[in-house]
C-alpha cells in the first residue's frame, strides 16, 4: 500500500504524503504513487495547482531509511543511480517543469529528500512548526533529487554549501530569511493559508502561469538576448489566449477577471 493520498479541490490537486508513524519516509510504493500522480496532474487539464504536503508532524523527512537497511540485510545492494533515475528524477522534472504552478506546503519537518522535493516545487509555504536539514552528509551520501540544481538558486551558493555541510537545523524564519520558503504562518493558520494560496493560483491565468515558470527557470542559465527572444515568443502566444482577452475586458469593466485556463 502506498503512502499517498490523492484529493481534489476545485481546479487544485492536494498529494498528501501519509506514512505518520515514518514521519512520511519515501518508501518504493509511495514514490511509485507519487511519479503516478504527478503525472496525471501533470496530463489533466482540468488540474490548474497541484500541492504537496505531509500528514502529521511531518512533510517528509526523505528516503525510507528502513527500506534501505532491509535491503543491505538480504545481502541486496541498492543501485541508487538506478533508484534516482527511476523515482526522484521524474518526481523533481514534473514538479519543476508540469505546465501549472507547484506548491510544497510544508507543515513540519522535511529532511534528505523531502528537502528535495519542496525546493522542486515552485512555491514553499510553511508553518512555524516547518525545519529543514539536507541530512544526506548524515549517512555519508551527496545531497540529490535536484537538490544541488536548486538549493544554490534558491538560497545562493553560500548559504547552499552551510546548509550542506554544516547540516545545522534551519528553523521557519530562518528559512524565511534565507528565501528558503516563500511564506510562514503560525501552525494553526497553515491550512487556511495554504488552501487559500493554491486556490487563487488555480483560478489564475494557467497558461500564462506556465509559460512564466518555464522562462523563469529556463532564463537562469541563458544570456539577455535569449531572454528576449524567449519572453516575444511566449508572449506571442500568451496574447492569443483568451484568458488575456478576458484580463483585459475586467480591467476595463473593473471586476476581477475570471480566467478559465485557457
Ligand atoms: O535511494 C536513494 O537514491 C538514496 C537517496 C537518499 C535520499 C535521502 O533522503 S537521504 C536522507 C534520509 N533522511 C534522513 O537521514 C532523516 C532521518 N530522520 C531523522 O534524522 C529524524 O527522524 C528526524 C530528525 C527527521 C526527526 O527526529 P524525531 O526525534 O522527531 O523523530 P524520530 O523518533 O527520529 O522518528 C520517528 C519515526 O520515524 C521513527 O520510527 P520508530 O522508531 O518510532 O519506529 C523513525 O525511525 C522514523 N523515521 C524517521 N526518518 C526516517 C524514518 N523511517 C525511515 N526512514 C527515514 N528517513
Amino acid at each position: 500500500m502506498s503512502g499517498l493520498e490523492v484529493r481534489r479541490e476545485g481546479a487544485a490537486a492536494w498529494l498528501t504524503l501519509n506514512r505518520p508513524e515514518a514521519l512520511n519516509a519515501l518508501d518504493a510504493a509511495t514514490k511509485d504513487a507519487l511519479v503516478a500522480a504527478l503525472r496525471e496532474a501533470a496530463d489533466d487539464a482540468d488540474v490548474r495547482a497541484v500541492a504537496l504536503t505531509g500528514g502529521g508532524r511531518a512533510f517528509c523527512v526523505g528516503q525510507d531509511l528502513r527500506e534501505l537497511e532491509g535491503a543491505y540485510r538480504e545481502g541486496r545492494t541498492p543501485d541508487f543511480a538506478d533508484e534516482l533515475e527511476r523515482h526522484y528524477a521524474p518526481i523533481c522534472r514534473l514538479l519543476a517543469e508540469m505546465p501549472k504552478p507547484t506548491v510544497a506546503v510544508l507543515n513540519g519537518v522535511a529532511a534528505g529528500a523531502g528537502v528535495s522535493l519542496a525546493l522542486a516545487c515552485d512555491l514553499r509555504l510553511a508553518s512555524t512548526a516547518a525545519r529543514f536539514r539536507l541530512a544526506f552528509a548524515g549517512i555519508a551520501l551527496v545531497p540529490d533529487a535536484g537538490s544541488t540544481w536548486n538549493l544554490p538558486r534558491v538560497v545562493g551558493l553560500s548559504r547552499a554549501l552551510e546548509i550542506a555541510l554544516l547540516g545545522d537545523w534551519v528553523e521557519a524564519d530562518q528559512a524565511l530569511q534565507f528565501g528558503l520558503v516563500n511564506r510562514v504562518w503560525p501552525a494553526e493558520e497553515l491550512e487556511r493559508h495554504a488552501a487559500e494560496t493554491v486556490a487563487a493560483l488555480a483560478a489564475g491565468p494557467t497558461l500564462a502561469f506556465a509559460r512564466t515558470k518555464a522562462l523563469l527557470r529556463d532564463h537562469l542559465g541563458t544570456d539577455l538576448a535569449d531572454a528576449l527572444a524567449g519572453e516575444a515568443k511566449a508572449q506571442a502566444a500568451a496574447g492569443q489566449s483568451s484568458d488575456h482577452l478576458e484580463g483585459v475586458t475586467a480591467f476595463l469593466e473593473k471586476r476581477p477577471p475570471r480566467f478559465r485556463g485557457a
